[in-house]
C-alpha cells in the first residue's frame, strides 16, 4: 500500500540576492528563524505544507546564478514564490525585470509574491503592485492565480496566510493532465454504498469488484487506528488499475482508474468529488433521502465532473 505523499509538487523560490529566500525555505523545514549564508548556486529540499509534499528549488539570487539556474527551474516547476527585499528600493528595477522573466518563462504557475522585511520598513503595498506591473498579469494569463502579501520572514509574520493560500493553488492546479477513471464508489462511514459507478463495459480486466468493499472495510479500521477518524488516503495498486481512496468525516471515496494516470491528479478530483457532495449532504440531504436510505441520483457525480473537470477526465475501458 502507498500513500499519496510519493507526489512531491516542484516549486522555484526566486528573488534576486539577499532577499531571504533561504531564510523562507529554513523556516519551511524547521519552523524557526536561523541565520543563513548566501546560497552558492542551488538548494533542493523537500518540505510538507498543508497536507501536501513540495520539492523546493531555493535558487541562489546572484546575477551569475540568475542567469544559469532560474529558466531551467522555473519552467519544471508548479509554482513560483518571488521574494521581494522591500528595504533594497535601489535594485527595485532589477527586481521587476527578473519578476517578467521568470512569469515570461511559466505562463501557468500560481505565483507567491512575498514584500519580504517588513520588519525594518514601511513600503506600501499598493505602489509597490504599480512598480511590479502587477495588474499587468490577467493580459498575460487571465487563469493564473497569484497574490501578493507583505510579510517578514524572518519574524514570521504575515507567512501562515500566504503559505495557506500558495500550497492550496498549487496542489489542486492541475492544469489539463489527464485521468481515465474506471469507476468510483461512495460509502458512507458505516460502511454503507450510497453511490457505484462504473465505466468498464463490463471488461473488468482482471479488477475483482467485490473485494472492493472489504478492501475499504479494512482502509476505514486501518486509517482510523493511525490517523484518526476524519484524516486518511491510501492507495493501491493491482495488476491493471489504481484504487485512491480518500477519507472523510461523512463519506469515503474510492475512485479507479488505469495505471497510467496520475495519482496526484486523481486525488485532487477526489477531494472535489467529495466537497461537493459534503456539501450537497449539508444542504439538502432529503433529496438524496428515500425509504430511509441515502441514494445518489446516477448523473450527480457524472454531471459535476463534466462540469468541472471535463479536460481532466475520459471515463473509460482499461
Ligand atoms: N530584517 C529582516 N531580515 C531578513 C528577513 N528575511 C531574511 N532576512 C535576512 O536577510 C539576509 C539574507 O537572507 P537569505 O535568506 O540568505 O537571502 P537569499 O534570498 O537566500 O539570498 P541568496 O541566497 O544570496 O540569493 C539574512 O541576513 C536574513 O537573516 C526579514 O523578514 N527581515
Ligand atoms: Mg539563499
Amino acid at each position: 500500500m502507498n500513500t499519496h505523499s510519493e507526489r512531491r509538487i516542484p516549486i522555484a523560490i526566486v528573488g534576486l540576492e539577499n532577499a531571504g529566500k533561504t531564510t523562507l525555505s529554513v523556516r519551511l523545514q524547521t519552523g524557526r528563524y536561523h541565520q543563513t549564508l548566501p546560497t552558492a548556486g542551488l538548494d533542493v529540499e523537500v518540505i510538507e505544507m498543508k497536507g501536501n509534499i513540495f520539492q523546493l528549488f531555493d535558487l541562489g539570487g546572484h546575477q551569475h546564478f540568475r542567469q544559469l539556474f532560474w529558466k531551467n527551474y522555473i519552467q519544471l516547476s508548479q509554482g513560483i514564490i518571488f521574494v521581494i527585499d522591500t528595504n533594497d528600493t535601489e535594485k527595485f528595477d532589477e527586481v521587476v525585470d527578473w519578476l517578467w522573466k521568470c512569469l515570461d518563462w511559466n505562463i501557468e504557475a500560481p505565483l507567491l509574491i512575498l514584500a519580504n522585511k517588513s520588519d525594518l520598513n514601511h513600503v506600501g503595498l499598493e505602489k509597490l503592485i504599480d512598480k511590479i506591473r502587477l495588474p499587468q498579469l490577467p493580459i498575460q494569463n487571465p487563469n493564473r492565480s497569484f497574490r501578493i502579501f507583505k510579510v517578514s520572514i524572518k519574524l514570521g509574520t504575515n507567512l501562515d496566510e500566504a503559505l495557506s493560500w500558495f500550497a492550496q493553488k498549487t496542489a489542486t492546479n492541475i492544469g489539463d493532465s489527464q485521468i481515465k477513471l474506471l469507476g468510483f464508489y461512495l460509502y458512507l462511514p458505516t460502511g454503507i454504498p450510497i453511490a457505484s459507478y462504473l465505466f468498464t463495459n463490463g471488461n473488468t480486466n482482471g479488477l475483482d469488484l467485490d473485494m472492493i468493499p472489504g478492501f475499504l472495510n479494512a482502509f476505514d479500521q486501518f486509517t482510523s487506528g493511525m490517523m484518526g477518524p476524519t484524516e486518511g488516503l491510501q492507495s493501491l495498486n493491482t495488476l491493471n488499475h489504481s484504487i485512491l481512496m480518500v477519507k472523510r468525516e461523512g463519506v469515503l471515496c474510492a475512485i479507479i482508474t488505469d495505471k497510467e494516470s496520475d495519482l496526484g491528479v486523481t486525488r485532487v478530483i477526489a477531494e472535489s468529488v467529495l466537497t461537493y457532495v459534503e456539501t450537497a449532504f449539508a444542504e439538502k440531504l432529503s433529496l438524496f433521502q428515500k425509504d430511509g436510505k441515502i441514494r445518489f441520483p446516477k448523473n450527480f457525480i457524472i454531471d459535476f465532473l463534466n462540469r468541472e473537470f471535463s479536460t481532466n477526465v475520459v471515463f473509460g475501458s482499461p
